[in-house]
């Protein structure tokens, strides 16, 4: 664990709605992740770093220190399970909600549905405590072909306007859980780099829009 502060973002909409936020810290990126190639980008406070990754990836970053903080969903936080991190604050962005979805059109079914999913283990978990017996099929994206085609019944996806659903035929069903990202940090760089982190906590918690 290096004496810089690193902290994990992903490109998109979380880098987008976390900028502010890190201005109120008064950390602010040096480059652009939609141009740059960079992994890490510098700020300009010398001694704070951020680290571009998948969405997926940012739990397991802070989880093994590889970074000290994070942004993630709590979606993605939800299905990597938490461990070695604490989940600081609601950041109140990326707002969704996690939800099972199937044909508008759907025929009567019969026998154990079949789910597709990138969140494999919330969707266990969703339907063992309601007692229902699934298959679960891991997807990447694009989650909403399953049904489509006929490799799934159902699938379990983040949903915002739910216009993805709507053109391609298909209705939101079960609530699973309401989603805003979340700000999270290493459990033993928070003991180690207290302070600091702390600081940088504190400000960001105080920019959040209620
Ligand atoms: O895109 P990539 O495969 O790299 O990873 P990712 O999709 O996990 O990352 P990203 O940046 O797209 O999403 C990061 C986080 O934003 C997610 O983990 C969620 O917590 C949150 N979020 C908020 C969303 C959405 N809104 C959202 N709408 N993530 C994904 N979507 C998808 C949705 O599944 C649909 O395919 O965007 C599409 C449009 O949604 P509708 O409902 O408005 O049509
Ligand atoms: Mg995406």
């Amino acid at each position: 664990m290096s004496n810089a502060i690193t902290i994990a973002l992903s490109k998109g909409r979380i880098f987008r709605e976390t900028l502010p936020l890190l201005a109120a810290a008064g950390i602010v990126p040096q480059e652009d992740p939609e141009t740059s190639r960079k992994l890490i980008l510098d700020t300009n406070q010398p001694d704070v770093k951020l680290v571009i990754i998948r969405a997926t990836d940012v739990p397991t970053y802070v989880q093994y220190g590889a970074a000290d903080l994070g942004v993630a969903g709590k979606d993605v936080l939800l299905e990597h399970g938490g461990e070695g991190l604490y989940e600081m604050v609601d950041l109140n962005i990326a707002r969704c909600r996690l939800m099972t979805a199937g044909l508008v059109n759907a025929q009567p079914h019969r026998g154990r549905l079949r789910v597709a999913t990138k969140f494999v283990n919330v969707t266990r978990r969703f339907f063992a405590e309601r007692g229902q017996q699934v298959e679960v099929i891991k997807l990447y994206g694009s989650m909403e072909l399953g049904p489509i085609v006929g490799l799934s019944d159902l699938i379990v996806d983040v949903v915002d306007t739910g216009n993805t659903l709507k053109a391609n035929g298909l209705k939101p069903m079960d609530h699973i859980a309401d989603i805003t990202s979340r700000l999270v940090v290493n459990k033993a760089a928070l003991k180690m780099k207290h302070e600091r982190i702390q600081n940088m906590v504190e400000k960001m918690r105080q920019a959040v829009q209620k």
